[in-house]
C-alpha cells in the first residue's frame, strides 16, 4: 500500500531544512558584519541597494500608494522573499543535490554587490556574505543528510517514483527500517533545533556586538560642532563640463584606503590625543578640548600614493579642525626633531615630516569633512590632514598619538613595506572626458578632467591629440590655497576615426609634468594619462 503520509512529511522536511539552513546563514553573516563593525548587515545592505535602484517614478508611485518608502516594510519583504527562496532551495536539494549551491551563489552575489555599494565599503566587507554562503552549504548538507537516509529507509511508495529519486523499492519493510527512519528523523530534528538555537544566539550576540558602533554612530549624529561651516564650492571652481569629476567629493563618494578590517568605533568621550616625544611639555587633548579650540577650515584634495596614472584614489573635501602647528607649538617641539610618528587607534602608523606640520600650510587635526563630523570610515572622531602629502605619510585616521621624533629613529606601517619616507604628492593630471573607448561625434571634440599639485598649485594644463603639439587647456579658477585639484577643459577639431589624447600639467613652480612612466611603488606614479576614443 502506498504510504503517502511518509512521503508528504518528507517533502515538508526538505523545505524546513532549507529554511533552517537559510536562517543559519543569515545569522552568521549578520554576526560577522556586526563583529566587523560594518555599518549594516548584508540584508540591510540589500535593502539600501533596492532603495538606490528604485527608479524615481516607482518611488513616487509607492510614496503615493503607501504614504512613504518604508524601510521596515522593505526589510520584511526581503525576509519573506528569502524565506521562500530558502524553502525552495531545500526542496531542490532533494532531487538535485547541487542545485541549492547555485541558489546560494546568486544570493551571495547580490549580497556582495550590496555590501560593496555601501558607503565607505572596502573589499573585506564581503566577508560576512562569504561566511553566510559557507554556512548555507554546511547547514543544508547537515540537515539533508539524515533526510536522504530517512528516505532510503522509509517504505517506498508502491509505483516507482520519478526516476531521479534513488531506487528504494528494494528496501525491506521490516521493523529495523522504520526504526532507522525514526532515528534519522530524530537526527534531523535535533540538528535543525541546534541550528535554530544557534541562529538565535548568534543574532542576539550580533546585536550586542553591533551596539558599540550604533552608539558611536548615534553620538556622531548628536554632535553639534558649532564652528564647522557648510562647504560652499568657490565661485569659478567648476569648469562646467559634464562628465568631469565634481570638484567637491561628497563623503559618500570619497575613496577609502586603510588597513582596518574592523573600522574603529570610538566614542568622542573616550578619545584623546597624546602629543609627546621631543617636546618641552607633553599634551593630552580630549575631544572636548579639541572642539573648544579655534578652528580652521579648508578645501584639501587628499590623494593616495597607490593612485595609478588616470586613477581615482583622490578626492576633494572641506575639512574643519584645529591647526597641528598650534598644538605642536604649545608642546614645544625641540629643534633637532624632524618627524612626527602618528599612531591610530587600530595601531596603524605613519611618519610625517615635521616641517609639513609646522609651516604655513593648513595641516589640520580634522574633526569634520564636508560640514559633518568625520564619517567613521574616514577617521571619526579625529584624523590628520596635511595638504601636499600622500595619505600614507600624513592622513592618519582615528589618530590618538603624535610622537615628535626623528625619521632616523622610527619606522612606520608603509615605509616598513618599501614605500618612500617623505611622500610629497606628485604633479599629475587626468582625463575624465571623453571616457576611454568612447564614441563621440566628429568635429569639435571637448576634453576635460582634473589636475593637481597640492600645495604648489596648478599653473596650466596642456593636452595633445594623436601626438600633435601640446595645446593649452582652459583651467578653472583655483582656491587661494593651491591645496586642491583644478578642473580643466579644451576643444580640438577632429575627423572621423580613432584618436588618442594625453594630458600634462604645469605647476606654479614652472615644473612640467613628466611623461616618464613610473609605478606607484615606492613614492607615487608618474606619466601622462593617455586614452583612446573614436570619432563617428
Ligand atoms: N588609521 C589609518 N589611517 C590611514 C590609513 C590606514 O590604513 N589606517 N591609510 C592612509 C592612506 S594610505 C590614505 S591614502 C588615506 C585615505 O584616507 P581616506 O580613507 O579618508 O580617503 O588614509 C591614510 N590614513
Ligand atoms: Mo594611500
Amino acid at each position: 500500500m502506498r504510504d503517502n503520509r511518509v512521503v508528504r512529511t518528507f517533502r515538508g522536511a526538505w523545505s524546513v531544512a532549507g529554511l533552517a539552513a537559510g536562517v543559519a546563514g543569515l545569522a552568521t553573516s549578520y554576526f560577522v558584519a556586526m563583529a566587523m563593525t560594518l555599518r549594516d548587515s548584508p540584508v540591510v545592505a540589500v535593502a539600501n541597494l533596492v532603495v538606490k535602484l528604485t527608479p524615481g517614478w516607482l518611488a513616487h508611485y509607492l510614496i503615493e500608494q503607501v504614504g512613504k518608502l518604508d524601510k521596515p516594510l522593505l526589510l520584511l519583504g526581503i525576509f519573506v522573499v528569502l524565506a521562500l527562496v530558502f524553502a525552495w532551495a531545500g526542496r531542490l536539494a532533494r532531487r538535485i543535490w547541487w542545485a541549492p549551491a547555485l541558489v546560494y551563489g546568486v544570493l551571495t552575489m547580490i549580497g556582495a554587490i550590496a555590501a560593496r555599494e555601501e558607503r565607505g565599503s572596502s573589499a573585506v566587507d564581503v566577508v560576512p556574505v562569504a561566511v553566510g554562503f559557507v554556512t548555507w552549504l554546511v547547514a543544508l548538507s547537515l540537515l539533508t543528510e539524515p533526510l536522504r537516509r530517512a528516505e532510503l529507509a522509509a517504505p517506498a511508495p508502491a509505483p516507482a517514483p520519478a526516476p531521479a529519486v534513488p531506487d528504494v523499492t528494494a528496501v525491506d519493510r521490516l521493523e529495523p527500517a522504520s526504526v532507522r527512519a525514526d532515528h534519522t528523523r530524530r537526527t534531523f530534528v535535533i540538528r535543525a533545533g541546534i541550528l535554530a538555537v544557534g541562529a538565535v544566539v548568534l543574532g542576539a550576540a550580533g546585536r550586542v556586538v553591533g551596539r558599540g558602533r550604533r552608539h558611536v554612530e548615534e553620538s556622531r549624529r548628536l554632535l553639534r560642532l558649532t564652528q564647522v561651516t557648510e562647504p560652499a564650492v568657490p565661485k569659478g571652481a567648476r569648469i562646467g563640463l559634464e562628465g568631469v569629476t565634481p570638484w567637491q567629493t561628497p563623503n559618500s563618494r570619497f575613496y577609502r584606503i586603510d588597513t582596518a578590517i574592523v573600522v574603529p568605533a570610538i566614542e568622542p568621550k573616550n578619545w584623546s590625543l597624546r602629543i609627546h616625544g621631543n617636546v618641552d611639555r607633553e599634551i593630552t587633548l580630549t575631544y572636548a578640548d579639541l572642539v573648544d579650540r579655534r578652528f580652521t577650515e579648508a578645501w584639501v584634495t587628499l590623494c593616495c600614493v597607490s593612485n595609478e596614472v588616470g586613477g581615482d584614489l583622490i578626492g576633494n573635501a572641506w575639512f574643519s579642525g584645529v591647526r597641528v602647528a598650534d598644538l605642536l607649538r604649545e608642546a614645544g617641539v625641540h629643534d633637532d626633531a624632524d618627524a612626527v610618528l602618528q599612531t591610530s587607534d587600530d595601531g596603524w602608523t605613519c611618519g610625517t615630516p615635521l616641517t609639513a606640520l609646522t609651516d604655513d600650510r593648513n595641516a589640520m587635526l580634522a574633526v569634520a569633512m564636508n560640514g559633518t563630523p568625520l564619517p567613521l570610515e574616514h577617521g571619526f572622531p579625529a584624523r590628520t590632514v596635511v595638504p601636499g602629502l600622500y595619505g600614507y605619510v600624513s592622513a592618519c585616521k582615528w589618530v590618538v598619538d603624535y610622537e615628535v621624533t626623528n625619521f632616523a629613529d622610527i619606522s612606520a606601517y608603509w615605509t616598513d613595506r618599501g614605500w618612500g619616507e617623505k611622500g610629497p604628492i606628485k604633479l599629475a593630471s587626468r582625463i575624465d572626458v571623453p571616457r576611454s573607448g568612447a564614441e563621440v561625434p566628429s568635429g569639435a571634440v571637448t576634453f576635460g578632467g582634473v589636475a593637481w599639485a597640492q600645495h604648489t598649485g596648478i599653473e596650466g594644463v596642456e593636452f595633445s591629440v594623436d601626438g600633435e603639439d601640446w595645446t593649452d587647456a582652459e583651467i578653472a579658477a583655483v582656491t587661494s590655497t593651491d591645496d586642491t585639484w583644478v578642473q580643466w577643459k579644451g576643444v580640438a577639431e577632429l575627423a572621423e576615426g580613432d584618436h588618442t589624447v594625453r594630458v600634462r600639467a604645469i605647476d606654479k613652480d614652472g615644473q612640467v609634468q613628466t611623461g616618464v612612466e613610473q609605478d606607484v611603488l615606492p613614492d607615487g606614479a608618474t606619466g601622462w594619462h593617455t586614452l583612446d576614443f573614436t570619432c563617428t
